[in-house]
């Protein structure tokens, strides 16, 4: 079997060079073959330097994921790269693309690294629950100093070349098209001098220097970090280079690593990392299937759902026409759009020439004959199915053949639509999640007759603005709000029962939400859909809104705002809700946080079960990937799926009949016979 390794020579200089694709991971034939050729070049009397590159479209981009959880293979990273460095030939690493995680760590081991312009270095392991086990935490606070180590372990971002050699971490950035050649002219310049160790530098300094910077580090990051256990172990390991020599800082960082590898937080996010990237697929379609090109999008309605849909398209350089009824909802479409994206660049993550260039994109207009030449039209119109049929008339009239057209329905029934047009294979749903412009997550609604190049297209298209996409089968809610539908229910019967309406907000607090259901209704406003009649009320938000209480929007909901917002319970509330529970006769009692916990969350898992039995979702990992970004499920518990998988079937099934819950024979079929989802 042929190794991912081969290495060349130029003259003194010999090149390591792994072509691993796709991403060079540094699987056990990688580390084989990197040891191999390390050892050849130690060997050789007439090799005086060494460089190390990848081919294909990056330096090593890490340790070989697939591998994590299975018993070890071939040579163990931290060994080989200590073997290297103890080299006296200087060894020179040569990045392109992301050096990331272990890839970053072989290039610290090496003793000097050099970049093209366009390369990227971070350690990302703290993304998958994990910290750099290749030591990465001791040998970066030594080349960078620890306040620029820190936040790349403990937060996981990549920086920019440029950014890298201002802090030191690289010693060249080199010509686009000529690293090796560069490389091997660096190495050759080092050849008879000292070599420069990492591992021998000193971070001590630091810690003495500024002894508050973990505790300052911490307080800083407190939120982002909360119930998370691998950025607290970054922090340990990054404070142990300032505390223990090398080899102690080495043990300690191992010691957290296989802590953490071992944990379920780090399952989970190696889970969420796949499934990501396993939604792409549509398993029933020819990933060749040629696609339609989307020169340009048309999008009707220029509401907050309109508004931040044509960002997107924008942001990407697409150009937008976007059609209104009015000339006033168009300029105050337009404003929200511009306004959006000034502050944006107000808080420095746009240039302002982006801003107009974005603008520059967009056109608007009353006239449906100005959508004829769009090759992809969205609607996001009024949540009515009259009037959705009604513009997929007037679009199927003007807009030129072979164009999508897609629905932002969050509801209702994408083949109803689609038999409003002569083009049902060029109909689908495209469902963003509010505020459309920042929101992850994209549901594609497959019809029964969209066409496999009309799907794919729309795949395509989701991951050039950003979009996290899964398909949807076509059923009331698609995934994430049919799933959330049954967590409403029992939010409510949680409530007439007597559990309070913070204790059920709490419970999915402490899960790791970011925020609970009644929460959600305040932001989200409790008077949207209100009837405006206050003498009828027939269920609690109606008694709120009859009170008055429309939710942060006029400052009381279920809980009362400050000017800050800052939310606190209100005792109006609790006797409106105690009041019309005893009218609806409804006995009320102390309700423990594990039976609010049990059901709001396994009715959620046995509504996903069904959805994956009728075949509304292509695998379970979907199911984790919506949740996840449309609705904040904590990816440290890998979403519902993967969750119920953690906790068992069997315990799912045991809750569910205990509270009297309904139980798919999907879900009991799998719990019955040990099965897991994912
Ligand atoms: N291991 C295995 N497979 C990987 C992989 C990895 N590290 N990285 C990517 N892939 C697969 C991915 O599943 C996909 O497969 C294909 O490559 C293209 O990826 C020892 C312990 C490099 C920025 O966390 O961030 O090192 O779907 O779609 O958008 O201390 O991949 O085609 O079958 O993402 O161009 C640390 C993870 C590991 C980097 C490229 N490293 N990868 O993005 O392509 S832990 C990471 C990425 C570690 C050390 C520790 C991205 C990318 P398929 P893609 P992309």
């Amino acid at each position: 079997m042929t190794s991912p390794i081969r290495t060349e020579r130029h003259d003194d200089v010999l090149v390591i060079i792994s072509d691993n694709p796709p991403v060079n991971a540094l699987g056990h034939k990688v580390r084989q073959g990197l040891k191999d050729g390390i050892e050849q070049a130690l060997s050789d009397d007439s090799v005086k330097a060494v460089v190390i590159r990848c081919d294909g479209r990056t330096f090593f981009a890490g340790a070989d994921i697939t591998e994590f959880g299975k018993p070890p293979v071939g040579p163990n990273l931290p060994e080989t790269l200590d073997e290297m460095e103890a080299s006296d030939k200087p060894v020179v690493a040569a990045i392109h693309g992301t050096a990331l995680g272990g890839g970053c760590e072989v290039a610290l081991a090496c003793h000097y690294r050099v970049a093209v312009p366009s390369a990227k270095m971070g350690l990302p392991e703290v993304k998958l629950g994990l910290i750099p086990g290749a030591a990465g935490t001791q040998r970066l606070p030594r080349v960078v100093g620890v306040e620029n180590a820190l936040p790349m372990v403990v937060q996981g971002n990549p920086i920019t070349a440029k950014k890298a050699l201002e802090i030191g971490l690289l010693d060249q950035i080199v010509g686009e098209d000529s690293l090796e050649a560069d490389a091997i002219a660096f190495a050759r310049a080092q050849i008879g001098k000292p070599v420069k160790r990492s591992s021998e530098g000193t971070a001590q300094q630091d810690g003495v220097k500024n002894p508050g910077l973990f505790d300052e580090f911490r307080a800083k990051n407190a939120r982002r970090i909360r119930g998370v256990h691998a950025p607290e172990a970054g922090i340990q390991a990054v404070q142990a280079a300032t505390r223990l020599n090398y080899a102690d800082g080495v043990k300690k960082e191992r010691e957290l690593f296989v802590e953490l590898m071992s944990g379920t937080q780090s399952a989970a996010m190696r889970h969420y990392f796949f499934a990501e990237r396993a939604a792409n697929k549509i398993d029933d379609i020819d990933p060749q299937t040629k696609t339609i090109e989307i020169a340009k999008v048309g999008v009707i309605g220029a509401g907050t759902m309109g508004g931040g849909i044509a960002m997107n398209f924008l942001s990407a350089g697409i150009p937008i026409t976007i059609l209104e009824m009015k000339q006033d909802a168009l300029d105050r479409g337009t404003g929200v759009i511009r306004k959006n994206y000034e502050r944006t660049a107000a808080r420095g993550r746009m240039k302002p020439e982006q801003v107009d260039q974005a603008m520059g994109l967009l056109t608007t207009t009353l006239d449906y004959a100005d959508l004829a030449d769009c090759d992809l039209v969205i609607e996001a119109v009024y949540e009515s199915m009259e009037v959705k049929i009604d513009v997929f008339g007037k679009l199927d009239e003007v807009v030129k053949q072979g164009a999508i057209l897609a629905s932002n329905t969050s509801y209702l029934n994408v083949d109803e639509i689609a038999q409003a047009t002569k083009r049902p294979g060029y109909v689908l749903g495209l469902h963003f999640f509010s505020p459309a412009n920042i929101m992850k997550l994209l549901e594609i609604v497959r019809g029964a007759e969209t066409r496999d190049d009309v799907l794919m297209t729309a795949m395509k298209l989701a991951k050039k603005i950003g979009k996290v996409a899964v398909v949807s089968g076509v059923c009331h809610g698609f995934i994430g709000n049919r799933m959330l539908s049954p967590r409403q229910v029992q939010a409510n019967a949680l409530l007439m029962e007597g559990a309070k309406y913070w204790e059920v907000d709490d419970v999915l607090l402490e899960f790791g939400f970011p925020m609970g259901p009644f929460q959600m209704a305040d932001l989200a406003g409790i008077d949207i859909g209100w009837h405006r009649d206050p003498s009828k009320v027939t269920n609690i938000r109606e008694a709120l809104c009859a009170a008055d209480r429309f939710g942060q929007k006029n400052g009381k909901g279920f809980y009362d705002y400050d000017e800050a917002r800052n939310r606190t319970p209100s005792d109006e509330v609790q006797s409106i809700i105690a009041d019309f529970a005893r009218k609806e006769g409804h006995e009320q009692r102390e309700i423990s946080t594990d039976e609010i916990r049990e059901r709001l969350l396994y009715p959620m898992v046995n509504e996903g079960a069904m959805i994956l039995d009728e075949g509304m979702a292509q695998r379970a990992s979907d199911i984790d990937v919506v949740w996840i970004n449309g609705y904040g499920w904590p990816l440290t518990t890998g979403g519902p799926m993967f969750w119920a998988d953690t906790v068992g079937l069997d315990v799912v099934l045991a809750g569910l009949e205990k509270h009297g819950l309904p139980v798919s024979d999907y879900l009991r079929r799998k719990a019955e016979a040990g099965e897991r989802f994912n």
